[in-house]
């Protein structure tokens, strides 16, 4: 796969952000996805921005309450099941590479609820379901750019490019650093997959060298569900670490032209991913008795 993938001019685009091994919100993703499919008669594409895996096996009483709805890790299968939608819709499902992905194929390997979540998770699935992963893994996108505007990273737009062929160029085997580590202190793959946020300056020349308007992207937890930054980036949060209410996606119609996330509308292109469960001000049916 390409380092960086090129989306249509025409057509729906559902962004989801990170799962972390949660299969009953990729499962309500998908079903989005396919209404969509369904309204504008095929023409839908549906985008995850990386780390889809690497969550918690937590009992329920052990739980905290920051880590939002309880769910337990089903990684594998999330990945399994990605992998099954994108035969289904040949060109139409897409992922980006995650920080916590990138652990599998010469990443740093993460430590959030283990003390090596790649091992953990590479011991659970076996030689050959790891063997089927990594391959998954490896048809991961680092950024996609758009037509419409919308730049797309997993992390927040503080790399440090000239164009889009410095993504292009960009290196993720690791095997040039004495320790894996070492990623984390690189201009772009470091800043692509690991920043949390990124300076108005930075951003806007992230954007410039993707020919883009807005940067969309995850890693980070947003509690109420999304927050913009400036008049050009947002970081969502569609399922890691929220409560059911507070969980959103984006729908964008990459036939428009966006100035910036100033023109992301509530009920419109942010969208609740439980309707049914979320406040007003996401846009959500939530009656309050
Ligand atoms: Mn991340």
């Amino acid at each position: 796969m390409a380092r960086v993938l090129r989306l249509p001019d025409h057509g729906r685009l559902l962004v989801c952000t990170d799962l972390q091994g949660c299969m009953r919100d990729y499962v309500r993703m998908v079903e989005v996805f396919e209404e969509a499919l369904l309204q504008y008669q095929g023409d839908a594409h549906l985008i995850f921005t990386g780390d889809l895996i690497h969550g918690p096996h937590i009992d329920p009483e052990d739980w905290p309450d920051f880590l939002g709805e309880y769910y337990r890790d089903a990684s594998g299968e999330v990945m399994i099941a990605y992998a099954g939608l994108a035969a289904r819709y040949p060109g139409r499902v897409h992922a980006l590479l995650g920080n916590h992905e990138h652990g599998h194929i010469g990443g740093p390997h993460t430590a959030k609820f283990a003390a090596d979540e790649v091992a953990l998770l590479e011991q659970i699935l076996g030689p050959s379901g790891t063997a089927r992963m990594r391959g998954i893994i490896h048809t991961f996108a680092l950024a996609a750019v758009s037509k419409c505007g919308a730049v797309f990273t997993h992390g927040a737009p503080a790399a440090q490019i000239e164009s889009v062929a410095d993504l292009e160029a960009a290196d993720l085997s690791g095997s040039q650093y004495a320790s894996p580590l070492d990623v984390l202190d690189t201009p772009v793959v470091g800043k692509v997959l690991w920043a949390r946020q990124a300076s108005q300056v930075e951003a806007r020349r992230f954007l410039r060298a993707c020919g883009g308007t807005m940067a969309i992207y995850g890693h980070d937890v947003v509690p109420e569900g999304y927050e913009t930054v400036g008049d050009e980036q947002i970081c969502v949060s569609t399922s890691f670490g929220l409560f059911d209410a507070n969980k959103v996606y984006l729908s964008l119609d990459l036939a428009n032209r966006y100035k910036g996330v100033r023109d992301l509308r509530i009920g419109h292109e942010i969208l609740p991913l439980y309707p049914s469960k979320a406040p007003a001000r996401l846009g959500g049916r939530l009656q309050v008795s």
